[in-house]
Parts: C-alpha cells; sequence; structure tokens
C-alpha cells in the first residue's frame, strides 16, 4: 500500500503543476462553469456517439459561447430559460488526438475565453462476469484513513458523530485503500461504493444517494485523485468497479435544483407529493394512471427532488455524467439507484446509449420487488430493455427459508424453485443476489441459528447469479432494520477502535465472526475455481416437497447445492445424473468425503449443503 499512496501523492504534485499552467482559464472565468468540466477523444466507431456532447455553461450575463479547433467545434449555442446557462454543443472529429479547444464566450460584463480540454479517457467499461462476487462498501462507515477529511468547512453538515447512526462517521477512500488487503484477502473481484459524489446536504449526508455534484467526489470522502488511485489498484489486481448511479433525484441542495436551467428540469407538485412506492404501477399495463404517475413523478423524500428525464437537457445532462465517469476513471460496470422511480423511456434510452457506447459495460438496477413477474419486466425490452437486476424475488426466498415457521420455509423453498426456474438462461446468471444490503436488515438478524446463517450464505454463493456481500457480512455483522445501524462501521477501521477484525487473526476473532469468515472467504473463490459455477449447465434436480436442490455440471464435475426446509426429517436426494464412472467422489463443501456408492445424498432437517462432485479423470 505504500506504493499506492506515493502514487497518490505523484498525481496530486502533477494535479498542482496543471492548475498553474491552466491559471490563464481560471483566472478570466471565475464565475464560470462548465459540465462536463472536460470531455474525451475516441477512435473507436462504436464510440461515434461520444463525439457529440453538450457543455452546460453556467455564469453571469452569457451572451454567448463559440470555438473551433482543427479537431473541434461548437455546433449548437443556445440559451437556457433561466439566461445563467447556455446549451452548447460540441462535435468532435473520430480521429481527433487529445487537445484543448479555446471556447470564446461573450459575456455583458466582458468577453473571456476558456480552455476545453479533451483528453484521452481512461481504460475502464470492462463490465461484470458470472464468475465474479462483488463487495458492497458504505464508505462513510467502512474506515477512516484520513482524520483531516473528517469535517470541510465549506459543506452544510461539519459534524463527525459516531454514536449517532445517520451522522457521518468520517469513513472514507484513504480508509479503502488503507485496508485494500482485506479485499484481496476475501478474495472479491468487484467493489461497488455506495455513492462518492458530493452530498452536501444538511443532514445524514452520509450515504452519498442526495448528489449536489454530479462531477465531485465528496471533499469527506477524499479527493478525486484519491478515488482514481483506488480504482487503479484495483484494475491492476483485475478487480471491477461498480459505481453507484442515482438517477431519479438529486439532493435539494444540488445548485441545479436552487437555481435550475429550466423548472422542467424537476417535477412540481402543487403541495409536497412523496413517491407512492408502488413500484408494479410501471410495469402493470392496468394500473390506475394517477397512482403510476405519483410512483414516477413524487420525490423520494423531501430533500431529494424528483428529475423530470422528459426534459432533454436534463436527460443529457444524467447520460453524460456517467459516460464521463467512465472515461475519466475507468467505471466497469453500474448499478442504477431506485430504478424503477425513472421514466421507463428515459431508462431505455439511457441503457442503449450506453451499451452502445461501450460495449462491455454492465448495468445492473435496483429493481426493489419481490415479484419475479415484476422483476423480469424491467429487463424486457418493450419497457426499459435493462440489462440485469438487484435479485431481490431471490433474496426474499432466501430470508423466507430462513424462517422458523415452518408454513413460511416451504413457501420459501417454492420461491426459490420459481425464481431458478423463472430464467436459466445465462442472462440470470448475471442478476446480482444478495442476503443483505446497505437498506435491509443483517442476515445474522434474521438467522435465528448459525445453522440458518450458514443456510442462506450457501445458497447465495451456489445460485446461478454474481453474489454481493455486504462488508461486515463476511464477520458475522447483526443489526436492528434501522439504515444508520445495518451501515455499522467497520471495527478496525476507525482511529481509538477496541478491537479490530481487519487483518485480525483467528485468535482474535469470536466463534461467529471467525466461522463467517472461514465460510464467506472460500466461497468467493469458488465463483472463479469452479468453473461448472459460471460456465457449465445449471439445471433444477428433483426432490421431495419442501426441498430445493439445484447443480452447476460440467466434464469435470458438479456443484450440487441441496436446500432441506423440514422442521425435524432428513430428505433424500438422487445425484445420479453427476456419476461419471466408478472414481466419481462426493465431497462436502466442508471437506468430508461422502458416502458415493449409490449417489443418494441425506440431507439434516433446516439446513442447505454444497456438494463437490469430482472424478478422478485419469482412472477414466
Ligand atoms: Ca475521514
Ligand atoms: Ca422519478
Amino acid at each position: 500500500m505504500q506504493q499506492l499512496r506515493q502514487s497518490i501523492t505523484m498525481q496530486c504534485l502533477n494535479v498542482c503543476l496543471l492548475t498553474i499552467l491552466c491559471g490563464f482559464a481560471a483566472s478570466a472565468s471565475d464565475t464560470l462553469r462548465i459540465d462536463p468540466p472536460h470531455w474525451f477523444v475516441t477512435s473507436h466507431d462504436y464510440e461515434r456517439s461520444l463525439c457529440l456532447v453538450e457543455l452546460l455553461v453556467e455564469g453571469n450575463g452569457l451572451l454567448s459561447v463559440g470555438g473551433e479547433s482543427e479537431y473541434a467545434r461548437v455546433i449548437d449555442d443556445r440559451p437556457a430559460t433561466n439566461t445563467r446557462y447556455r446549451y452548447v454543443t460540441l462535435r468532435i472529429d473520430p480521429v481527433a488526438p487529445p487537445h484543448q479547444l479555446l471556447l470564446h464566450i461573450r459575456r455583458t460584463g466582458g468577453d473571456t475565453s476558456v480552455r476545453y480540454e479533451l483528453r484521452t479517457p481512461a481504460q475502464g467499461a470492462r463490465g461484470l462476469h458470472p464468475s465474479d462476487v462483488i463487495y458492497l462498501i458504505t464508505p462513510d462507515r467502512f474506515a477512516n484513513g484520513d482524520t483531516t477529511n473528517d469535517v470541510v468547512l465549506s459543506m452544510h453538515e461539519r459534524t463527525v458523530d459516531r454514536s449517532k447512526p445517520s451522522a457521518r462517521h468520517g469513513g472514507d477512500i484513504a480508509g479503502i485503500i488503507n485496508h485494500y488487503d482485506h479485499l484481496r484477502d476475501l478474495n472479491v473481484s468487484a467493489l461497488w461504493l455506495n455513492p462518492v459524489l458530493e452530498n452536501n446536504q444538511p443532514v445524514a449526508s452520509y450515504h452519498g444517494y442526495a448528489i449536489t455534484d454530479h462531477y465531485r467526489i465528496d471533499p469527506r470522502f477524499g479527493t478525486h485523485l484519491e478515488y482514481r488511485a483506488l480504482i487503479d489498484a484495483l484494475h491492476r489486481d483485475s478487480l471491477r468497479v461498480v459505481m453507484d448511479v442515482v438517477v431519479n433525484h438529486v439532493g435539494n441542495e444540488h445548485r441545479l435544483f436552487r437555481n435550475p436551467p429550466d423548472s422542467s428540469w424537476f417535477h412540481w407538485w402543487p403541495s409536497y407529493t412523496n413517491t407512492n412506492f408502488k413500484v408494479r404501477s410501471v410495469t402493470d399495463p392496468a394500473a390506475d394512471p394517477l397512482v403510476r404517475d405519483t410512483l414516477l413523478r413524487g420525490w423520494f423524500d423531501r430533500m431529494m427532488p424528483d428529475i423530470d428525464q422528459r426534459n432533454p437537457h436534463a436527460a443529457r445532462y444524467l447520460i453524460q455524467h456517467v459516460q464521463w465517469w467512465i472515461m475519466e476513471a475507468g467505471i466497469d460496470a453500474l448499478r442504477i439507484d431506485t430504478y424503477p422511480y425513472s421514466y421507463p423511456e428515459f431508462m431505455r434510452t439511457f441503457n442503449r446509449e450506453l451499451t452502445t457506447t461501450f460495449p462491455s459495460l454492465t448495468i445492473y438496477g435496483e429493481v426493489w420487488t419481490e415479484s419475479l413477474t415484476d422483476q423480469q419486466s424491467f429487463l424486457d425490452s418493450t419497457h426499459s430493455d435493462l440489462q440485469y437486476g438487484t435479485d431481490f424475488a431471490t433474496y426474499a426466498a432466501i430470508t423466507a427459508i430462513m424462517s422458523d415457521d415452518p408454513a413460511e420455509r416451504l413457501r420459501g423453498s417454492n420461491a426459490l424453485i420459481a425464481s431458478l426456474q423463472s430464467d436459466t438462461s445465462r442472462r440470470a446468471r448475471m442478476h446480482v443476489a444478495f442476503v443483505d444490503n446497505h437498506d435491509v436488515m443483517r442476515i445474522a438478524s434474521r438467522a435465528s441459528t448459525m445453522d440458518s446463517w450458514l443456510a442462506a450464505m450457501a445458497i447465495l454463493f451456489t445460485l446461478p447469479r454474481i453474489p454481493c456481500i455486504y462488508y461486515g457480512t463476511e464477520f458475522f455483522f447483526q443489526s436492528e432494520d434501522d439504515h444508520g445501524r445495518i451501515r455499522a462501521d467497520m471495527p478496525g477501521g476507525f482511529p481509538g477502535d477496541q478491537r479490530s477484525l481487519l487483518g485480525a487473526s483467528q485468535d482474535s476473532l469470536r466463534y461467529e465472526e471467525w466461522m463467517a469468515y472461514g465460510l464467506v472467504r472460500p466461497a468467493s473463490t469458488w465463483g472463479r475455481a469452479i468453473t461448472a459455477k459460471t460456465t457449465g449447465t445449471f439445471a433444477i434436480l428433483p426432490a421431495p416437497e419442501g426441498v430445493v436442490a439445484y447443480a452447476h455440471s460440467d466434464d469435470d464435475g458438479a456443484l450440487v447445492t441441496i436446500v432441506n426446509t423440514h422442521e425435524h426429517e432428513a430428505r433424500t436426494v438422487s445425484i445420479k445424473a453427476y456419476r461419471r464412472g466408478p472414481t466419481s467422489r462426493v465431497l462436502r463443501m466442508d471437506g468430508k468425503a461422502m458416502d458415493a456408492t449409490n449417489f443418494e445424498l441425506v440431507v439434516p432437517p433446516r439446513t442447505a449443503t454444497i456438494y463437490v462432485v469430482w472424478t478422478l479423470t485419469t482412472e477414466r
């Protein structure tokens, strides 16, 4: 990590030098702002759509914006309704080299010129793979690597109080960099951070979902360069980076809400109207139009004004900021927050444009519905053509299987089968599965026994999905159903912590922590080690009622999971289909060799067990 920190210091020096060199632009245009702050040159045919960019130029007394270089030119310039803004379209030649374009800006107070940079994009947009394992971190709560950024005097919220669940706790990007070895040890392959863009809100600004500047890392989380250095380190180790994207709303302190280019950038109501959270209304053709309207146009929260993406400039602004971060920082995948609350027409444009521009990019939406049918509807091309979703239907099935109520467990087992049957295509393998996240109670608090927790994790890691681990779940974190408490501090991540779980020896962990880590760590390796899980054939096996059995198999063997939800009775499942000859063996995931003479497995009640079937190929 020493090397990583030195690299950040060098990059800081480079930026200081760049700022001095570009001092001309800064001094002549100190009240000007241009979003995006720079753009990129491209050379591939598929990136052709990036050759047009709409600049939102902001400043006092703007009259016109023009400019031309050998490879780029302003082709359109028009005022917004609010004359503080102009929409300026720039066309860039597909073969343009990186360079600076001089923008001439006429203003009532005197003309000025600004050098607008066209840079080489970062390598990224490599997408996720079915073998990936995602690690989700709430940056304010994972680790505080830099106490000097805890309080930033220019921000509205200037207190850090770890005793308050909804206050800022001081965690940051430097903390993630300091504990990067934990990610490596855990063997995850992708990192998803809750949003790290500026949230300059007066209260509860820690969670990141009330963005107030689409082009700035929140200074309490660190600097732009620290963010990029973290991503560079992840990429060097072939890990992928997921950006948490919010296009439904902003924080009400966002300058584009406080003084918008046009009031039609946002949804307005005669009196405050919250969204009704009736997600189904957006996919149900028979839904009451008023209900659907309130879902789409109601505000997510009083502090989170709802964006009207029917305004073409607002829509362009949202799409471009994502393109910018992909090319600026090398983002590989997007997680779209509050997906159903945005207009489906806008999301369809968003999805198609981004996946056309970046063909390997992965996009998954937060589709919070436990209905399988509704979940599928969002993926339909007639809706918004979403690539993949966060799999709430399977999550609901898993939590039902953990219930102490036998009837609920039976319902859960049937729901899990339905979920597995609903889409056994390759596409389903890219949905993101989870047993907890930053919005729902920790899975350890839903489990009444360790067996129940183990069952949930066994299912999570063997589903034909990409598993996502919420930080702390590897240490059996528990919580009540409260956002601030779900997002608890990682022990050892913060100065003064009495004990540390990060890098802790086995001796210093409590039993549950040791057990949990001992499962999650190897399980996150299986996805890549057992090729059958990601490239083999998936099948649901015949099993008695209340039992779910499924397998991934290829020529080398099979990964079989059997879930028995019965209260007291063991159940038998045949896995003869995976016997490849007399040298086939069955191993339980804890290392115990099973009696493989007849390939009938007896599974204890209220457990989920993983088996590996393999064959001594040299003797085959
Ligand atoms: Ca800090
Ligand atoms: Ca909305």
